[in-house]
């Protein structure tokens, strides 16, 4: 990236987030503030599991200061004219009842075709009604690739221990290639799906969340984005000005971002 674009805020014609689970725990609602804070965009998506009902049905109230200063956020930037488009998704399905409906400046979608400034057309959903696999699924498949290589660590060690007491070797890591392949597997179906609901939408491309796994590419011709999550990997989908696709990754920007944010602010003070 060059240094002009690290100027402060950043611009975009669109942004696209989901899977903030604000409410649940689990939520880094403190680094999506800070994302929120550098950016300016014209149309803002929330693709679904913005607030977490499910997870504060199950275990109650968790409403921290955070979180609500990201719904403050939101809400200051539809008052200031940016076109706030909410597409809920299954932990916050209850918000579906509403579609059709602008609240506070926020227009509650079930579906959207978003226009990119170079006239490609993308469906914008969240993506649940194509998770035809057990409710655990995107779980596993988040958990898979990043524990794999730890866990055939500790399988060592495992049996390290297993032949000291003369027991017979267990390979972990066939077992876990196995749950591996099998959410590398899911992840394969959910695309599938949701590139022939495109296709049959008659559009270029579709922006979906819901699996906790960010991703831009193109597949026979539709271009397939999954804007992530803000659990664990803190991903956002952008469109530029001139209708580029991006997926940003706060952990490798945020540095970047924040350090040019602070010199300024010291030139300033200076
Ligand atoms: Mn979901």
């Amino acid at each position: 990236m060059t240094d002009v674009q690290f100027l402060k805020p950043l611009r975009y014609r669109s942004i696209f987030i989901s899977d903030t689970h604000l409410g649940f725990r689990g939520a880094r609602a403190e680094e999506l503030l800070e994302f929120l804070r550098s950016v300016e965009c014209d149309t803002l998506y929330l693709v679904g599991d913005i607030i977490d009902i499910w997870e504060m049905r199950r275990r109650g109230l968790h409403w921290p200061d955070s979180h609500n200063a990201v719904i403050q956020d939101v809400l200051a930037r539809a008052r200031g004219g940016t076109k706030v488009i909410y597409i809920p998704g299954n932990h916050d399905e209850l918000m579906r009842e509403y579609a059709g409906m602008t609240i506070e400046g926020v227009s509650i979608q079930l579906r959207h075709i978003h226009t990119c400034a170079n006239g490609k057309r993308l469906l914008i959903l969240h993506g649940d009604e194509f998770d035809t696999v057990v409710q655990c699924s995107p779980f596993i498949a988040m958990l898979g690739g990043r524990m794999y290589g730890w866990l055939i660590r500790a399988n060592h060690w495992t049996n390290r221990i297993r032949q000291a007491l003369g027991r017979p070797y267990w390979s972990l890591a066939a077992h876990l290639k196995h749950r591996v392949k099998n959410a590398m597997q899911y992840i394969a179906n959910y695309e599938q799906a949701l590139i022939r609901e495109a296709r049959e939408a008659e559009v270029d491309g579709l922006v979906c969340g819901h699996i906790h796994h960010a991703e831009l590419r193109e597949v026979e011709g539709i271009r397939y984005c999954n804007d992530g999550d803000w659990v664990e990997s803190c991903t956002a989908l952008v469109e530029s000005h001139a209708g580029e696709l991006e997926l940003l990754r706060w952990n490798e920007m945020r540095d970047a971002v924040m350090n040019r944010a602070d010199e300024r602010s010291d030139n300033r003070a200076a």
